[in-house]
């Protein structure tokens, strides 16, 4: 490390004066002028990961959900998971040291985690289409070149790209080829394998249209358009050309307001689906004849893809452990369906993929996804290798074929993260070879009605949570307060959380009835709570 170099270009991306921020859910995340140094910084601690792994590491700039305002950064680890949760303190440490620390900081994380600062060191950075993640992605090629890194500048991709990208690489390209065009081929050919073995259908039951959230999806998917088979018809909308990102549109404002997005052209019956800003999210939907909107969330994405694989891990008839891992804001309907009709276990881990990918990498088969639409599915290796053993040895003709079936998936699915084209063609594929609609698939089981709310508090960090978020620690009260809340209704369920990536406490609530009128009120019920309980900021909760 040269200080006086390190001195140099530090104070080319100064640290806003009393500014402290934390790695939160996926990484730091606020407004994008405030996080010149934040880039910076992170590209230093992506090269000091890189030299204590000796692997190549990942620096995704992006804020996915968040307004086009925002700006953030996710730093991913050698196999494309998430940073390693010891990882994130020294992010935070060095993010928030002053000028004249900053050199001192690095000296500790280097002792800390035994860095060794002679070996050498690789980065891939991404970014997404904000107007300000250009010039971010500047910054963090400056942290990693004042620290004598290499980097691979990607450029505009998804984050799952980049994911896959730094997986491919330190798999010595095991895993695929580092290049989009690998990424491409990779998933269109297994997907195009799967689909041939589809009865043919008709033009509208192959047509999907797709919410781009104005964001990155737009522009990958039409440069993947001609690696798909024809059997494809996708509809982009929302392709960022004419608004901004993530408004009025995208999976989380789908999800949340549930709702149809802006700037789609839905007829009755249809097959929609919406991207997040950075592509890492999906959600199914589609209006009945009546005009009713109906919405398909990660719960029940992963019932689709588990009920699926269950059929063929059954058909192929070997001792794999398969496993859904969820969070607190599963709907209570999906739990129950996956528990006690299809019989798989469920387990229950906090919000943010880190946690979901963790726990998932327990079994054979881990299909995790947050109902928000962020998810995978994990096969260990040994259930791999098992599956394409047999997809090439089995001489039992069912055996062998549903080996096949289930070698195209794993390839299907990016197992890094959560993907929001892989997720699509995986499921646009089971359909098919189910001969499945959506209302088909709507009515495996019903949603319980639910509502998450919003609220503003002065500082939310006065929430603890435990029992995986779904009690609140503190402040003193609260918890029982809400157990009052919910003793009133049947059914019912409602948490409370501070956000990680937004400056404010979530509130979930869902309860049994015919329509959303006890959901709703128990969380503004709940809203109140932690308004009243937590240090409520402006007007307090509406009613909805
Ligand atoms: C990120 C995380 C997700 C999490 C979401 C919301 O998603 O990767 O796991 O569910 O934030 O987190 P929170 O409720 O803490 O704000 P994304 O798609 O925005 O990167």
């Amino acid at each position: 490390m040269d200080p006086e170099a390190l001195k140099k270009y530090s104070a080319l991306h100064p640290k806003p004066a009393g500014l402290s921020l934390q790695y939160g859910t996926a990484g730091f995340r606020t407004r994008a002028e405030q996080l010149d140094h934040v880039m910076f910084r992170m590209g230093l601690l992506a090269v000091l990961r890189s030299r204590a792994v000796g692997a190549t590491i990942g620096v995704m700039v992006t804020a996915s959900h968040n307004p086009e305002e925002d700006n953030g950064v996710k730093l991913i680890d050698p196999l494309g998971e998430m940073l390693h949760p010891s990882w994130e303190e020294y992010a935070t440490q060095l993010a928030n040291a002053e000028e004249q620390e900053l050199q001192q900081v690095i000296t500790e994380i280097c002792q800390k985690a035994a860095v060794n600062q002679h070996k050498d060191a690789s980065v891939f950075v991404g970014r997404d289409t904000r107007p300000s993640s250009e010039k971010l992605s500047q910054s963090v090629i400056d942290g990693i070149s004042v620290l004598g890194g290499q980097y691979h500048d990607y450029g505009l991709v998804t984050t799952p790209q980049l994911h896959y990208m730094v997986c491919c690489q330190n798999t010595q390209g095991q895993y695929g080829k580092a290049t989009l065009e690998g990424y491409y081929e990779k998933l269109s050919k297994a997907f195009t394998e799967l689909i041939k073995q589809c009865p043919s259908s008709g033009e509208s039951q192959r047509r999907l249209k797709i919410d781009c959230a104005n964001g990155i999806g737009a522009l990958k998917l039409s440069e993947m358009k001609p690696y798909f088979p024809k059997e494809v018809l996708i509809h982009l909308y929302n392709d960022g050309t004419k608004e901004k990102l993530n408004h009025l549109c995208g999976a989380d404002f789908v999800k949340v307001h549930q709702e149809p997005p802006r700037g789609i052209d839905m007829k009755p019956n249809e097959r929609c689906c919406s991207f997040d800003g950075d592509a890492d999210r999906i959600v199914y939907y589609y209006k009945d004849a009546a005009g009713r909107f109906h919405l398909i969330d990660g719960d029940k994405i992963a019932t689709l893809i588990s009920i699926f694989l269950k059929e063929l891990l059954g058909k192929v008839e070997q001792p794999l452990k398969m496993a859904v891992v969820q969070t607190a804001y599963a709907n209570g309907s999906s739990t129950r369906y996956l528990e006690e009709t299809l019989k798989v276990p469920v387990h229950c881990v906090k919000t943010g993929v880190k946690h979901l990918h963790h726990k998932a990498q327990e079994f054979d088969v881990g299909v995790y996804f947050e109902a928000n639409g962020h998810g995978t599915v994990l096969f260990s290796k040994a259930a791999e290798s098992k599956i394409r053993q047999l997809a090439r040895e089995e001489k039992d003709d069912k055996k062998r074929e549903a080996a096949k079936v289930l070698e195209h998936m794993i390839d299907l699915i990016n197992q890094t993260v959560g993907d929001a084209i892989s997720d699509m063609l995986v499921i646009e594929a089971i359909l098919a070879l189910k001969g499945l609609t959506v209302q088909q698939w709507d009515a495996i089981y019903t949603d319980l009605p639910n509502r998450l709310l919003k609220v503003q508090v002065a500082d939310r960090r006065v929430i603890a949570t435990g029992d995986a978020e779904r009690r609140a620690l503190t402040p003193a009260g609260l918890q029982e307060e809400l157990d009052g809340l919910v003793g009133k209704y049947r059914l019912a369920r409602a948490f409370v959380r501070p956000s990680g990536t937004e400056d404010v406490v979530r509130v979930y609530a869902e309860a049994d009835a015919q329509g959303r009128e006890n959901a709703d009120a128990l969380a503004h019920e709940v809203s109140l709570a932690v308004y009243n309980l937590a240090g409520g900021k402006g007007a307090p909760p509406q009613p909805i």
